[in-house]
């Protein structure tokens, strides 16, 4: 039996997942909030990471009396060994998501691509231009195919290293080159490190981690960057949209159908089905009002950042959401869905539908995405879900009213145009602000939910502190929803939460003091936006001399300890709500949380409170304004040509 049973006030920060777990209580039915309780007391060799399962004489344990393994491994290479695992499947996460995005650009400049097309002309000819290719006098379809070309080598390159790394600041590559973490191909990185790993090849603590870093690397200027890249040149830039975000965004007369998990592509199609005539008459003939097409976790940010579709909810909102009764399917894809959805939808009326071969749930129906008849699929998902409308439980329906307003669809372009208009696009005003102390600093806020705390809690009270304190906050994935549903996200908020420098260049551009990036692939946008920081000149020639900080608050999956790693291999400084699996190894401890600062010029902070995120973050900007010298209120500085070209940092571009 749990030790401690919460209230559901303890559990959540928002109204309406409040009143959605005490009906779940009521009807007894089991979510992870209620399954955190059952798995208190989790164990602290896996805590520690002290546990090595790697091969069949163990799994060994480390102790004071049983300081070595089997094999003689001691705390630290287990320690290190479990580090890189779990790097590799973050990376691996995010990677073959961008890969999938590239064999279906590959097969539209082939003609092949069935209702895909290249919708945004101008993001392909201008990766064009980024990877040199040959863009005069050539179709748009001989580009992509070429592209996708450059694209699939970035996978399975074996000894060069990546070319995506060339969109970093050319100083960030010297030390990337210095420090032999350069990547090569992303599957080679992945493959290269679960060798790695395996029992008795490479034992030295020091050169996993920095392996960690590479494959990590591979990852957030590899996999990730392309998978951006590709899903604007295929379904377009974002650019600003209003929409609204929490579980009242569900429909009492209409069918409601949930996208959830990572990847965009049938997403993409629904948004276009779910308007078709054909589909809103079939609707209306089973007695519905209409169709509410919304999201959980980051297929919802896809579709939201490109056609401003609502947002039900968040991660540990999945579950939640098919509590509130009312959802007549919800189609899982990859990454962050919960094998538990079968079994709690069976409760109610919902569908679980999985759309991927590569993942499958027991109890959910399986219908294998037919990516070149994806429109048809799309339709005959969304009649299927309307053909269970006449299932719904009247007496089992609870919607939550609350849902918020909510202005997302920031990509860097569409920031550089906030910024500057149609002629003057760029970061010249941000960075000008910065230095004038109006804005203090850039911090990328990221990544999860986790039931071990109070959902949102921690990524809301910090962010509200933040730009209070003139800092512009960058938001991604279930972090960026965690914002949405208070609200926080509408240029409004400036007027009446931020501090007076960060408002005034608000008010003075029309953009929020929280910017909503995307999915958590999108991570590649906020290390984007902090390149053109850099590009832009006076704030440093390299990411790690911003006024600049990442967070992942909540965070509980491999792919944040990549991110993670990314960061901090970009020379920002991360901080974590939680730690790391690190603790049994003083070694790996020290490595990470420090040596790490000499090495790339950021490193890992954990911080448990928001309170202490909060001053550990203020203390890192003032320290990195202090060494740019813009700390002290000094006449404005505009950079001249001279100094540009000092810092020689755009010639690589061009
Ligand atoms: Fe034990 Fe070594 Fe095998 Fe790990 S690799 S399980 S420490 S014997
Ligand atoms: S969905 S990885 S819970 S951000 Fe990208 Fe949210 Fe984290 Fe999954």
């Amino acid at each position: 039996m749990p030790k401690e049973v919460k209230k559901a006030e303890d559990r959540a920060w928002d109204s309406a997942s409040i009143e959605t777990l005490i009906k779940a209580a009521q009807e007894n039915v089991d979510t992870c909030f209620t399954r955190m309780d059952t798995q208190q007391h989790q164990c602290k060799f896996g805590t520690n990471g002290i546990c090595c399962r790697i091969c069949h004489m163990g799994p060994c344990r480390i102790t004071s009396k049983a300081p070595r393994g089997v094999c003689g491994a001691d705390a630290d290479t287990i320690v290190a060994r479990n580090f890189l695992r779990e790097v590799v499947g973050g990376a691996a996460a995010h990677s073959d998501h961008g890969r999938h995005l590239v064999l279906l650009l590959k097969k539209v400049a082939e003609g092949k691509g069935g209702d895909y097309q290249i919708r945004d002309e101008k993001a392909l000819r201008s990766a064009a231009r980024m990877y040199k290719i040959e863009e005069n006098g050539r179709s748009r379809e001989e580009i992509a195919l070429e592209l996708s070309g450059l694209f699939l080598k970035e996978f399975t390159e074996q000894e060069e290293s990546l070319k995506t790394l060339s969109l970093s600041p050319v100083k960030q590559q010297s030390i990337w080159q210095n420090q032999g973490v350069s990547p090569a191909g992303i599957d080679r990185m992945v493959v290269e490190s679960m060798h790695r790993t395996h029992m008795g090849v490479d034992h030295d603590y020091r050169n996993l981690l920095l392996q960690s870093f590479r494959t990590a690397l591979s990852d957030g200027w590899g996999g990730s960057r392309i998978a951006t890249i590709v899903s604007d040149i295929l379904f377009g830039t974002p650019t600003p949209v209003r929409s609204n975000a929490n579980l009242g965004v569900l429909g009492k007369d209409t069918v409601n159908i949930l996208v959830h998990g990572h990847e965009p592509e049938l997403s993409e199609m629904l948004a276009v089905a779910v308007q078709t005539p054909e589909i809103t008459d079939y609707a209306k003939k089973a007695g519905a009002t209409g169709i509410t097409l919304a999201g959980i976790c980051c297929t919802a940010n896809e579709i939201l950042m490109r056609h401003g579709i609502p947002v039900a909810g968040n991660f540990l909102q999945q579950e939640l959401a098919v509590v509130t009764g009312a959802v007549e399917m919800m189609l899982i894809d990859v990454q962050c869905c919960m094998p538990s959805l079968p079994d709690l939808a069976a409760a109610y009326h919902t569908e679980i539908v999985s759309t991927t071969d590569i993942a499958k749930t027991r109890g959910a129906t399986h219908l294998s995405f037919d990516e070149e008849d994806a429109l048809n699929y799309a339709k005959n998902l969304i009649k299927r879900a309307i053909d269970n409308y006449k299932n719904r439980n009247p007496q089992k329906v609870a919607i939550p009213s609350t849902s918020k307003p909510m202005v997302a669809g920031f990509s860097v372009d569409a920031i550089k145009y906030m910024l500057g208009g149609n002629f003057r696009a760029s970061f010249r005003p941000l960075n000008d602000a910065i230095i004038q102390n109006r804005i203090k600093g850039v911090v990328g806020i990221v990544g999860c939910n986790n039931p071990k705390s109070k959902l949102d809690d921690y990524i809301n009270r910090l962010t509200q502190k933040l730009i209070k304190e003139n800092v512009l906050v960058l938001k991604t994935g279930c972090a960026a929803i965690a914002s949405a549903k208070e609200g926080m996200l509408t240029p409004e908020t400036a007027l009446e939460q931020a501090g007076k420098g960060l408002r005034e260049v608000c008010e003075a551009v029309g953009m929020p003091p929280i910017l909503h990036m995307g999915s958590c692939v999108d991570n590649s946008r906020i290390l984007e936006a902090a390149t053109e920081v850099v590009f832009e000149g006076g704030l440093g020639d390299d990411l790690s001399q911003i006024p600049a900080v990442g967070v992942a608050p909540e965070w509980m999956s491999e792919k944040a300890v990549s991110i993670g790693c990314y960061f901090v291999a970009s020379g920002i400084d991360v901080i974590l709500g939680y730690p790391f699996h690190i603790g049994g190894s003083e070694n790996v401890t020290q490595f990470l949380n420090e040596k790490t600062k000499d090495i790339f010029g950021g490193s890992f902070h954990v911080c448990e409170d928001p309170q202490l995120a909060y001053q550990k973050i203020i203390k890192l900007l003032d320290q990195k304004r202090k060494n740019l010298g813009i700390d002290k209120k000094a006449e404005r500085k505009l950079y001249d040509m001279k100094d540009r070209r000092k810092l020689d940092v755009k010639a690589h571009l061009q």
